[in-house]
């Protein structure tokens, strides 16, 4: 039992609410910590095959909960900083590892270390009257949570740094035009949107999609020759999968593929 996580598991789909919605589902160091424990113990389990990432009331999340920042800077701090960091840092690491794909359902406000959460997860679906910021700066800090790492290779160096230094609102319906989400629906259409396509992944070859996610995150820093080269690593490894078996089959059957995430 969590304090402020909600998890619901329906047909393969596991749903996670970040849930402290009179702070706008800003973090403190235990929703970190018990939203670490379900993605990490997600990953062990092959009865999910999608995940679902979203906050509980109006907002999806505010980012850090300021109220622990208030204080006068102490001589302690810098250790408490890094420790803290590390903490955020094990949870983005355990989503951008879960073998299954995830998607962030944004609704309402998705601000600093909130947003950066959501460009860990593999698609993004905003409502379009969502409110997204790297607020990071507004604050005086520097966007962490992988934010320079994810900005720039969603949206290129300059888009990213323009989102980073102005800290501005943008709307869902912005954010998916320039391609910080995957796409913007109505807020009234968002809940549906996202059960459909996590349904639709949850009967997909879920251990291909798992070495889809390597393959292209391991790609991002290398060269064409190491591409490929990388590549056929995981195309040996998806070969063996049941499901590419299922899928050829089925295409030569000419009937609907029935995976089973093996
Ligand atoms: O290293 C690390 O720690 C990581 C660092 C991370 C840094 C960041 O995440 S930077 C971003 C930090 N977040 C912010 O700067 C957002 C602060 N919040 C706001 O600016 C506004 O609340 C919003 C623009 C997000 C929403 O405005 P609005 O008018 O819709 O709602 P509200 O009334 O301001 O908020 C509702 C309540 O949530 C309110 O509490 P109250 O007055 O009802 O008791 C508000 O104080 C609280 N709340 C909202 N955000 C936070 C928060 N409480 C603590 N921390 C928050 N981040």
């Amino acid at each position: 039992d969590f304090q402020h996580v909600l998890i619901n598991f329906e047909a393969g789909v596991l749903t996670i609410i970040m849930n402290r919605p009179t702070v706008l589902n800003a973090f403190n160091e235990l929703m970190i910590q018990e939203m670490t424990e379900v993605v990490e113990a997600a990953a062990q389990d092959e009865t999910i095959r999608c995940v679902i990432l979203t906050g509980a009331g109006r907002a999806f999340g505010a980012g850090q909960d300021l109220s622990a920042f208030a204080g006068e800077p102490s001589a302690n701090d810098s250790e408490a900083a890094q420790e803290h960091l590390a903490a955020y840092h094990r949870l983005i690491n355990s989503i951008l590892q879960l073998p299954q794909p995830i998607i962030a359902a944004i609704h309402g406000v998705a601000t600093g270390i909130s947003l950066n959460i959501a460009l860990a997860c593999d698609l993004r679906i905003a409502a379009d009257n969502a409110r997204l910021s790297e607020a990071f700066a507004r604050i005086g800090l520097v966007p962490d949570g992988g934010g320079a790492y994810f900005l720039t290779r969603l949206l290129g160096a300059g888009k990213a740094l323009e989102l980073a230094l102005l800290a501005e609102e943008i709307s869902g319906t912005e954010a998916a035009r320039i391609g910080l989400v995957t796409s913007s629906v109505p807020q009234s259409g968002l809940e549906e949107t996202v059960r459909a396509l996590a349904l639709r992944l949850a009967h997909g070859p879920t251990r291909t999609y798992g070495l889809i996610k390597k393959l292209f995150q391991e790609a991002q820093d290398k060269d064409l020759a190491a591409v490929l080269q990388l590549e056929g690593k995981y195309q040996s490894m998806a070969i063996e999968t049941a499901d590419h078996r299922e899928g050829v089959q089925a295409f030569m059957q000419k009937r609907p593929p029935k995976y089973s995430g093996k």
